[in-house]
């Protein structure tokens, strides 16, 4: 491909065709710590928090652009230091609470190490685009030593994705200068979904609440995660 060669190779860093194997094995190894999270939901709790997942290597062709943008040079150096979103998770929610559920969860585990994060749900941006954004580093074992590998993770609702999606293709489709009657209706629906969202959290809360009184099981949970807040905030001084 034209635009891997541009991005040029350079002593002391490895060749594409590495770079990219690390980012795929950053993306199995992300996939398989959702997939047991929400196997673990499902058995513990009888549900599950993620809807679905979508992962993705950015095209040559995007990290170029990306890197053009930030006025830096095609190189395999550059990417790996400027892109942080070269392998991408995202993951689709029910509810806003499920979010800052498996966020803090992933944050939480020894091998996960989080450069920073965007939280653009309390701060949205001014289009009204909504989504929590991570990057974190997963350790990647290879033959010869443990690469740590950046990862984007998106972690969004149902509701957030549907809007982020239509608003991606009306800015592709207008080169990022949508009409104003555009951006100002797109802007409405954003607050239409932040209403659906907060609607939505609280019928589930509601049914739940309902379901936990009649189902033994489901109040036997509820009592354990009482007790798990509990003992986490004595022994860790943190709350659940
Ligand atoms: P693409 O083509 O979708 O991948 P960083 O990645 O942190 O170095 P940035 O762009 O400041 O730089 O990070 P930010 O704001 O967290 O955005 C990262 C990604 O979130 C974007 O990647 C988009 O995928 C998505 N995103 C951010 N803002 C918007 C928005 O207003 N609308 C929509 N639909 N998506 C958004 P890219 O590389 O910009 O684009």
């Amino acid at each position: 491909m034209e635009l891997e060669k541009e991005i040029q190779n350079y002593d002391g860093v490895d060749s594409w065709e590495t770079i990219i194997l690390l980012y795929n094995s950053a993306l199995k190894e992300m996939g398989t710590k959702l997939e047991i999270l929400n196997d673990e939901f499902q058995h513990v709790h009888q549900y599950n928090p993620i809807e679905h997942i979508k992962s993705r290597i950015k095209t040559p062709e995007s990290i170029v652009k990306k890197l053009r943008r930030r006025g830096q040079e095609s190189t395999i150096e550059n990417m790996v230091k400027y892109v942080n979103d070269i392998a991408g998770v995202r993951i689709i929610c029910s509810f806003n609470s499920d979010i800052y559920r498996v966020a803090n969860i992933l944050a939480n585990q020894n091998d996960i190490n989080v450069l920073s994060i965007k939280d653009y749900i309390k701060n949205p941006k001014e289009s009204g685009y909504k989504s929590y954004h991570m990057i974190v580093t997963v350790p990647i074992f290879l033959s010869d030593g443990v690469v740590d590998t950046k990862v984007e993770i998106q972690i969004r609702t149902v509701a957030m994705d549907f809007w982020a999606s239509l608003e991606h293709k009306i800015n592709y489709k207008y080169e990022g200068d949508a009409p104003e009657h555009i951006k100002r209706e797109l802007f409405e629906c954003a607050e239409m979904i932040s209403d659906l969202d907060a609607k939505m959290m609280s019928l589930n809360e509601e049914i739940r609440g309902v379901a936990e009184k009649q189902d033994p099981k489901l109040r036997e949970e509820a009592k354990h995660k009482t007790e798990r807040a509990l003992l986490r905030e004595r022994f860790y001084g943190e709350a659940e």
